[in-house]
């Protein structure tokens, strides 16, 4: 195969990076491009078989689970079992964390937090869904690992990457090193490089945020939208709304053409909607290594303490120019809330 380089091939060849690694970590994102290639057979056959719609069943986050959601976190959920490199897996659609206890998983050194199958509420409408994944190094140094070594901050992330099943399906990923997308290829069943050392543009002219929300956003996101709609031709505004209601295929374009995606507090959502661990702080190292930055409009993403197992955050990630201008506007305005407390 004259050219093409394959995530296997990739991944082997970056491993010579870590001194530490000695192919446990290459073996789990192999682990994870796999379990990727079953969940996206079953993604593209949705509608031919039984595999749409609702589950019957009601995750930890109270949201009902779609038959793609669970059969997405089983799958995952296996292949890091059967690969041996996972002690632990975080997932959104388990109440408490998985403990993985099986014969080759003995000597696993790496946690595991997934969202297997973000934007489910799009799968019906056949509008592109992700899988969204962060990996950690356990603390713990002996016994089984605990909630302790899942509570990680993100920058203790060792790698993070998601997949979006679209147009084509691509897994885009970082270990620290720089941000690599690759598209799969039915035909030979392999993710290929295609998008080598993706950078995030420094400035954009797209935002992403659901604007239905409007009348309960803080004042800074109300203020960000007026400066987004204002005509100001030097400043390529209006800016274009994009939401696709699919954080991986909106962070995805936005990481593509630049832009912003914001998802703030809301009357539903007081702390945000997105959970910290298994989309914001893998997206927030992803959109960070690709030159892009990430916070809560106040705080970076990677910073913040996890406390528990679901939590969830306010989101401001994408084009550094314009993360900093809403953020600007959220520490300006952030006075005028009722519920605002003094420093
Ligand atoms: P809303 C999908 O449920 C998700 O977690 C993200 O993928 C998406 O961006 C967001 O929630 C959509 O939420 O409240 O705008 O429908």
């Amino acid at each position: 195969m004259t050219g093409i380089k394959t995530l296997g091939q990739f991944i082997i060849e970056k491993q010579a990076d870590f001194s530490y690694a000695k192919g446990e970590l290459s073996r789990l994102l192999r682990d994870i491009g796999i379990a990727a290639k079953i969940v996206n057979r079953e993604v593209n056959k949705a509608g031919l078989v039984d595999i749409l719609g609702d589950a019957g069943t009601v995750n930890i986050q109270g949201e009902g689970q779609k038959k793609l959601d669970v059969f997405a976190n089983t799958q995952f959920i296996s292949a890091l079992t059967s690969g041996g490199e996972c002690c632990i897996v975080a997932t959104e659609e388990e109440d408490d964390f998985v403990p993985i206890d099986s014969p080759v998983s003995k000597n696993a050194k790496y946690i595991v937090c997934i969202d297997p199958l973000d934007g489910s509420s799009n799968i019906d409408v056949n509008v592109a869904v992700g899988t969204i994944f962060s990996i950690y190094r356990r603390k713990s140094v002996e016994g089984m690992a605990t909630l302790a070594d899942v509570l990680q901050k993100g920058t203790e992330q060792v790698a993070a990457g998601y997949v979006i099943y679209g147009s084509s399906t691509m897994l885009v990923y970082t270990t620290g090193k720089g941000v690599n997308g690759f598209t799969l290829d039915p035909s030979i069943g392999e993710f290929c490089l295609s998008h080598p050392n993706m950078k995030v543009p420094h400035d954009g002219s797209i935002y992403s945020i659901n604007e239905g929300n409007y009348v309960h956003f803080p004042m800074g996101v109300k203020q960000y939208i007026k400066y987004a709609q204002v005509h100001d031709v030097a400043s390529n505004r209006p800016y274009t709304s994009r939401y696709i209601g699919s954080m991986v295929a909106d962070i995805h374009r936005n990481l593509i053409k630049g832009g912003i995606y914001i998802y703030p507090t809301t009357a539903s959502s007081p702390n945000g909607k997105l959970r910290l661990l298994y989309e914001c702080n893998p997206m927030a190292f992803i959109i960070e290594q690709a030159g892009g930055v990430a916070s809560d409009g106040f705080r970076r993403i990677l910073e913040i303490q996890p406390v528990e197992l679901h939590q969830r955050t306010s989101i401001f990630i994408g084009s550094e120019k314009m993360v900093r201008m809403a953020e600007e506007m959220m520490v300006t305005y952030a006075e005028a809330e009722p519920n605002h407390k003094s420093a």
